[in-house]
């Protein structure tokens, strides 16, 4: 039996773990799931396990010295998985100041609660496991060739990435300097259901169903390196149980594509699936797509080479992309009033500030 502090488990990334553990281990799982509830952290993504017994929700902040350390007081953690993050690169080059509170003040605490609790004298106790969920972003930026490697040295370039780079060294010290045992993951690009429509797949989509156009940022040839979130959390799984102490692996599936591609793509899927749904729009045109002023300090290309997860703890991913996206549309067509629920409201004022007359 293991018991998982996972850290913004309501939101995308986290929720579809926390199900994903629980589906997996059931009752040899104990999940606590701390999350503050911003704008993108949503229960209804954990609807299907709220009830577990082996399930418990704390509404509160990763930054909260008292809360955390009574988390560690009153339940025995095992695993520590930090999904608690301000996510998204667009908010980050309108306000910065809360990247950097959540993002770096707040790993300092899970690591200072995590460090009290674990350390027994000079040593750790056994079987313990601190994992950071980071980001290809803090390699910064490729042109045309190569890829990200777990050595390419960290060159962040928006404040988001700049933040997670900034957690990523401070949980390298605790190893170095604690002999804590951490592992730092770097995944690329995730998309799959639960993901909040202000990122750019969902909210195409989201757009397409409302008869909006899809918003491509400079020229929509900069390219991102996809990954189905189920790929992502069985690699997560793999790192918690066999991940060396020390060790940063890199996570990806090689789905390297321009922006503008994607677009098409779905323009297609959609086009083929939406008759079979009960929606008003049943034909998504070309002519949707609508370049817009680019992301300022926009990066160009990301590309992970996850050979290292691949060949020391023989993950590969396992969904292919094509199949992958089209399992996505069909779950946001199927999940309408989850979708609904989240774009109304302060979402609306969100969009309208970042897209009209852009
Ligand atoms: P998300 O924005 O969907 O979810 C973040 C969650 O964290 C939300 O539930 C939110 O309420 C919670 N949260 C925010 N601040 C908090 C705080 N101070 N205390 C407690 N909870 C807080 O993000 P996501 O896309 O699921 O990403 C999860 C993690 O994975 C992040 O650390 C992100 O940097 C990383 N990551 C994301 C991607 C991606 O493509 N989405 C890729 C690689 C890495
Ligand atoms: O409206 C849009 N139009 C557009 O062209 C949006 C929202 C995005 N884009 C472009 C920008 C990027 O090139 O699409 C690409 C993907 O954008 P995002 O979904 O905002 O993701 P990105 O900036 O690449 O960052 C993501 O991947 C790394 C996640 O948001 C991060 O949390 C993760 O760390």
């Amino acid at each position: 039996m293991k018991t998982y502090l996972i850290t913004g488990g309501a939101g995308f990334i986290g929720s579809n773990f926390t199900s994903y553990i629980l589906k997996k281990y059931d009752k040899n799982s104990m999940i606590i799931n701390l999350d503050k509830l911003t704008y993108a952290g949503n229960l209804n993504n954990l609807k299907s396990i709220e009830k577990h017994t082996n399930y418990k929700f704390i509404k509160g902040d990763i930054c909260d010295e008292t809360l955390v350390d009574s988390i560690f007081k009153n339940h025995t953690i095992d695993y520590v998985i930090n999904f608690a993050a301000e996510s998204h690169v667009d908010r980050s080059i309108m306000d910065s100041s809360i990247f950097t509170k959540t993002n770096v003040l707040g790993i300092q605490v899970l690591l200072d609660k995590a460090k009290k609790y674990w350390q027994s004298g000079e040593c750790f106790k056994p079987n313990k496991k601190f994992v950071q969920i980071s980001t290809d972003e803090v390699y910064g930026s490729l042109d045309r060739d190569g890829y990200f490697r777990e050595e390419t040295p960290l060159s962040p370039r928006n404040p988001y990435s700049a933040s997670k780079a900034a957690a990523d060294l401070i949980v390298n010290s605790y190893y170095h300097t604690h002999k804590m045992p951490i592992n730092i993951t770097r995944c690329s690009n995730n998309y799959g259901p639960y993901q909040f429509p202000e990122k750019f797949i969902p909210l195409i989509i989201n757009n397409c169903l409302n008869n909006r156009k899809m918003p491509l940022y400079g020229d929509g040839k900069n390219i991102r390196d996809w990954i189905h979130v189920e790929d992502h959390c069985r690699a997560i799984d793999v790192v918690l149980s066999h991940g060396k102490p020390g060790e940063t692996y890199n996570i990806g599936a090689h789905n390297e594509k321009e922006n503008i591609e994607i677009a098409k793509l779905i323009i297609k899927y959609l086009n083929e699936i939406l008759p079979n749904y009960n929606y008003s729009t049943k034909y998504i045109s070309p002519d949707s797509i609508e370049f817009v002023k680019d992301r300022k300090g926009h990066d160009k290309r990301y590309a992970i080479d996850s050979s290292k997860i691949k060949n020391q703890l023989n993950w590969h991913s396992e969904i292919d992309f094509n199949e992958g996206i089209i399992k996505t549309l069909k779950w946001y067509l199927e999940n309408e009033n989850w979708l609904k629920d989240i774009t109304s409201g302060e979402y609306m004022k969100y969009y309208n500030s970042m897209y009209n007359g852009r």
